[in-house]
């Protein structure tokens, strides 16, 4: 890699962790930015260097100015923008090459034509992505949008064209609802992005989310890297995502690898991406969105690939080929992967900061632990409350779902409520275990899952106080013995 020799990470937590881990194995220095919040984060002491960045915490990894100039300072040749913050700033991009940095990630011009949801549809319709049926510019007028939902048939969806994380959303089940949904989503979208810009579409019920990780070199070499179902989720917060998706037809995925390639190929793009689709029942396939970052999911693709995909991501960006194209990718068994977040599921997922107090983690084979916890750290507040991932991974899915549940088991974080109970349900309920889930998976099941400790884990602890009563009998013996 000629390019590219150091590189600043403009994130933290457990992504600043693995691209700081990638940049090491490419012989690449890492430079970190920290807020006032994050002095004690691991990784800004695995790093080669780092520099604060002034203000409220979630700010000053927003602010890109001080970072920009951090970076020259600091001699960088790129910027990393990690998930999050700036990662989606067509903006940040722009700013970075026209300081003569290296955006690792795809062109400015990608990112704002996939920001707008609407506009990145269209552009997918041209290419022959299937998508379904809505409107193609912005809904505007009360009674021209009701018109439309008729004419597409309820229920609807209305959506904020530039929206994410299912805010500026309405779903409309009949007529008489739609005004009022349609004032909702539209606030909503300008209280949020900025703008008010909302389309409809036909409402897919209980869809799956399955998305396709793509690699583009800027030779026009495209390969895809399988597929995710993250349809197990809360709040349109994943909370459970897996590689490949247990119950696909093996027609499906051929043809959303075939669509995806075609896409990314014929739109120019470069770097990673994701394709994001619904599927119903009878696998019928929509194209939905396009994310233009390394997403909080890719290591279940890096595990069941052997692809290192931030490794490639900033090779990409330095101008390098990509190292392997399709045919010699291999895709072995399943992963499955866990988002940790300091919350309290009996708690109605209140998050939950604390002081890390006892910290014990899963190990053996087919165990990753992507996290920046360590005991002693105390979680910040201001940010998101994933504090890890755990991935797991065998060569067929029951074995895979075993070794979660052992996994789950051995996971010890003592000092802050976590979702871990919550996990080790999900993993013992029958319809996961049959790969039987959908978006509408978690919100079923909640109500039936027991989320106090784990048998497993109370067994553990009647044991720990038998070992110890019976030290306390052998030191008492010993004592009698000598005297
Ligand atoms: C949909 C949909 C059904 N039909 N679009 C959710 C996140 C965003 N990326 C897109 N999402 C959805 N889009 C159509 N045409 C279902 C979802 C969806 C969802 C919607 C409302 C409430 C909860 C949901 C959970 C997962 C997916």
């Amino acid at each position: 890699m000629k390019t590219i020799k150091k590189v600043l990470i403009a994130n933290r937590g457990e992504i600043a962790l693995r691209i700081i881990r990638a940049c090491k194995e490419l012989e690449i220095k890492s430079v970190v930015v920290f807020s006032e919040a994050d002095v004690n984060g691991v990784w800004v002491r695995k790093a080669d260097e780092c520099y604060p960045i002034m203000g409220n915490p979630v700010e000053a990894y927003l602010n890109f100015e001080p970072i920009l100039s951090l970076a020259k300072k600091a001699e960088c040749d790129a910027i990393h923008p990690g998930y999050g913050f700036l990662s989606e700033s067509a903006e940040f991009a722009r700013a970075c090459t026209e300081a003569g940095l290296i955006f690792i990630g795809p062109s400015a011009d990608h990112i704002e034509l996939f920001g707008d949801k609407m506009a990145s549809k269209v552009a997918m319709k041209k290419i022959g992505v299937p998508v379904l049926e809505g409107t193609d510019t912005p809904i505007t007028d009360l009674a021209e949008g009701e018109k439309i939902a008729k004419e597409i048939g309820f229920p609807v969806i209305i959506k904020a064209a530039f929206g994410g994380g299912g805010r500026g959303m309405r779903i409309v089940k009949a007529a008489k609802e739609f005004g009022k949904m349609f004032e909702a989503a539209t606030n909503e979208s300008m209280k949020y992005f900025g703008k008010g810009d909302v389309f409809i579409e036909k409402y897919v019920e209980n869809p799956r989310h399955i998305e396709v990780q793509i690699i583009a070199d800027s030779f026009g070499n495209v390969v895809h890297l399988g597929e995710r179902d993250c349809s197990i989720q809360r709040r349109h917060q994943k909370v459970i995502e897996i590689a490949p998706s247990p119950r696909l037809s093996p027609e499906a995925r051929k043809e959303l690898f075939r669509i995806s390639t075609k896409a990314i190929t014929r739109l120019g793009y470069e770097s990673v991406g994701t394709v994001e689709y619904l599927l119903d029942e009878d696998d019928n396939i929509y194209f939905i969105e396009m994310n233009t970052r390394v997403q909080v999911e890719h290591p279940v693709t890096e595990v069941i690939s052997g692809v290192d995909i931030i490794q490639r991501m900033i090779e990409i960006a330095a101008g390098d080929k990509l190292k392997y194209l399709q045919e010699e990718i291999k895709f072995r068994g399943y992963a499955i992967e866990f988002r940790i977040n300091s919350e309290n599921p009996q708690n109605n997922f209140m998050p939950s900061s604390g002081t890390v107090t006892n910290y014990l983690t899963p190990g053996g084979p087919g165990v990753r632990i992507d996290s920046s916890l360590y005991e002693g750290y105390e979680t910040p507040t201001s940010y998101d409350s994933m504090i890890g991932k755990l991935i797991v991974s065998a060569l067929d899915w029951e074995g895979t779902v075993r070794k979660a549940t052992r996994a789950l088991d051995e996971y010890n974080i003592e000092g802050l409520h976590t979702n871990i109970p919550l996990h080790r349900q999900i993993v013992r309920d029958i319809d996961f275990k049959e790969g039987k889930f959908n978006t509408g998976y978690l919100d079923k099941k909640m109500d039936a899952f027991n989320l106090s400790a784990s048998s497993a884990i109370q067994e553990e602890e009647k044991k720990i106080s038998f070992i110890s009563a019976m030290i306390q009998k052998i030191k008492a013996n010993k004592l009698v013995t000598r005297s």
